[in-house]
């Protein structure tokens, strides 16, 4: 993988106090970090946060963005690299506005870069992009993926080669609006249904050739050690947004952020298309309202790549961090406090 002409060394990060990362990129705001490895180096592909002065409202209209830049690392305390706008909004010919989270995935020579932007009536739909390079610039299907909706892809591919897509984000992620199969724009948020099982992300097997889903979309449905599913009312557990997925010693591990509550929780199957038995929280509440994670292993380590607002102190101009994950030895993930 070659240095592109437009790409930039952001900085060289030292940290004296590993329990204190810094900001992983200081030039740009980023958030919602999807790291993977790919050809034995990080590559990162967060949201890029601009002040797009819109107001603050209840549906996120304040997280305005309009591009993806892709950050790569050689070490994990290395230099972090800039590689340039890597997809473009206005070359995406069927977005309105608001490129939230994203992620990447590798398959048989090609790059494909997932994600979620409202379309043309302000409907959240998912997009593809394709690329030879992990870095990009990515191309954009014409259309996004067929059946798509709401937002934050987590593309996760299993040791036996089949690709899984798990996404959704309820309020302002839309979800709740797909409750009944069709889409009802009163449905603003999943509030006074307390005692109903909560809404939950979507998994999907990809296609072959990446494009497409390849079946009907399942519920990912999390539950407690009895049994019983998480309730809507439940906020200290339930899913709100933010999927990710991996696998640990043959188990899979769903983690997501509670949203209103500021927790990273997960739930834990046998099988990636669950259901998962709820465990805990992994991470207490970051500074900003969101935080949105990504768990990757690299050189015989797990990191916890997400973000915070250290640098500007507003919600919706956010930096990326990384830090160590930890598991005690039965696999549970020991809990940060950041
Ligand atoms: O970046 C916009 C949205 O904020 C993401 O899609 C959510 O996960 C939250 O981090």
């Amino acid at each position: 993988v070659s240095v592109g002409l437009n790409d930039a060394v952001c900085q060289s990060t030292t940290r004296p106090d590993p329990a204190k990362p810094k900001p992983l990129v200081t030039a740009l705001y980023t958030a919602d970090p999807s790291a993977h490895v790919f050809n034995g180096k990080i590559y990162i592909y967060p949201s890029h946060d601009i002040e797009a002065n819109v107001p603050q409202d209840d549906e996120g209209g304040h997280f305005n963005m309009r591009d993806y830049h892709v950050f790569s690392m050689d070490n994990i305390n290395g230099k972090v690299t800039d590689h340039g706008v890597a997809l473009d909004i206005k070359d995406v010919p069927w977005a309105g506005r608001q490129m939230w989270a994203p992620d990447a995935a590798y398959k048989n020579g090609t790059y494909y870069l997932y994600f979620p932007v409202k379309d043309k009536q302000d409907v959240f739909r998912m997009g593809v992009a394709t690329s030879k390079s992990p870095t990009g610039p990515f191309k954009a299907e014409p259309a996004p993926i067929p059946g798509s909706f709401s937002i934050d892809p987590a593309v996760f591919t299993d040791t036996d080669g089949k690709t899984y897509m798990y996404f959704g984000g309820i309020w302002g992620g839309q979800l709740q609006r797909w409750a009944t199969g069709k889409y009802n724009k009163n449905l603003k948020t999943d509030l006074g249904k307390d005692n109903e099982p909560a809404l939950s992300a979507k998994v999907v097997r990809m296609s072959k050739d990446m494009l497409k889903f390849d079946e009907p979309l399942k519920e990912v449905k999390i539950i407690d050690k009895n049994g019983k599913p998480l309730l809507a009312g439940d906020h200290d557990r339930r899913f709100f947004e933010g999927a990710w997925m991996h696998k640990y010693n043959g188990t899979y591990y769903f983690s997501y952020s509670t949203g209103d509550t500021h927790f990273l929780a997960y739930a834990i199957s046998k099988s990636p298309y669950g259901p998962f038995t709820y465990q805990g929280t992994f991470m207490k509440p970051v500074t900003g309202w969101t935080t949105h994670h990504s768990i990757v292993e690299f050189k015989g380590k797990w990191y916890i790549f997400y973000h915070d607002v250290e640098l500007s102190g507003k919600t919706h101009l956010r930096n990326i961090k990384v830090r160590e994950l930890k598991r005690k030895p039965d696999g549970s993930i020991e809990t940060i406090t950041p």
